[in-house]
């Protein structure tokens, strides 16, 4: 199974959309394999947006993730990273396309509610910036084996 790096940033967790959130996901038929609910340190913010570090936006962005707590998660599926994009819509709400998150709860490009991991290769950077091996949780949803056709 795949896995992916999911956070709901400061303005959704001040919002109160943490908890539809999640439920989005749990009903897509994705498993919940861990999650943490902190501010993030400087240093994490800056690894996670490492290829914005020199963008104009990135003074903003990391004012903005730094801005409170978040809600960190790893999920896991088959082909996961990229059912994750297509649930959270595309980077600026005002194009996202209603019944993804950030259509659904978000105007702003840099109020966009969540993140989520764009690649294979950048789940597992980022699932490492955030989590120890020992934090991701090994178990079965009770309802996998409907789920999944083989
Ligand atoms: P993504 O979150 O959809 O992967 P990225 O291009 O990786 O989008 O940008 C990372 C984050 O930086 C966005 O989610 C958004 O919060 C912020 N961001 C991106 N482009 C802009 C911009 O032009 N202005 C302000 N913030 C931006
Ligand atoms: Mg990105």
């Amino acid at each position: 199974m795949d896995r992916t790096f999911v956070m709901v940033k400061p303005d959704g967790v001040q919002r109160g959309l943490v908890g539809e959130i999640v439920a989005r996901f749990e009903d897509k038929g994705l498993k919940l394999v861990a999650a943490r609910f902190e501010a993030l340190p400087e240093k994490r913010v800056n690894d996670q947006y490492k290829e914005h570090l020199e963008k104009p936006f990135f003074p903003s962005l990391k004012k903005y993730i730094m801005g409170g707590p978040c809600f960190l998660m790893v999920w896991e599926g088959r082909n996961v990273v990229a059912i994750v994009r297509r649930v959270i819509g595309v980077t600026n709400p005002q194009e996202a396309a209603p019944g993804t998150i950030r259509g659904d709860f978000g105007i702003d490009i840099g109020r966009n509610v969540i993140h989520a991991s764009d690649s294979p290769e950048s789940a597992a950077r980022e699932i490492a910036i955030h989590f120890k091996p020992a934090e991701l949780c090994s178990y079965t949803r009770i309802d996998e084996s409907i789920i999944y056709e083989y």
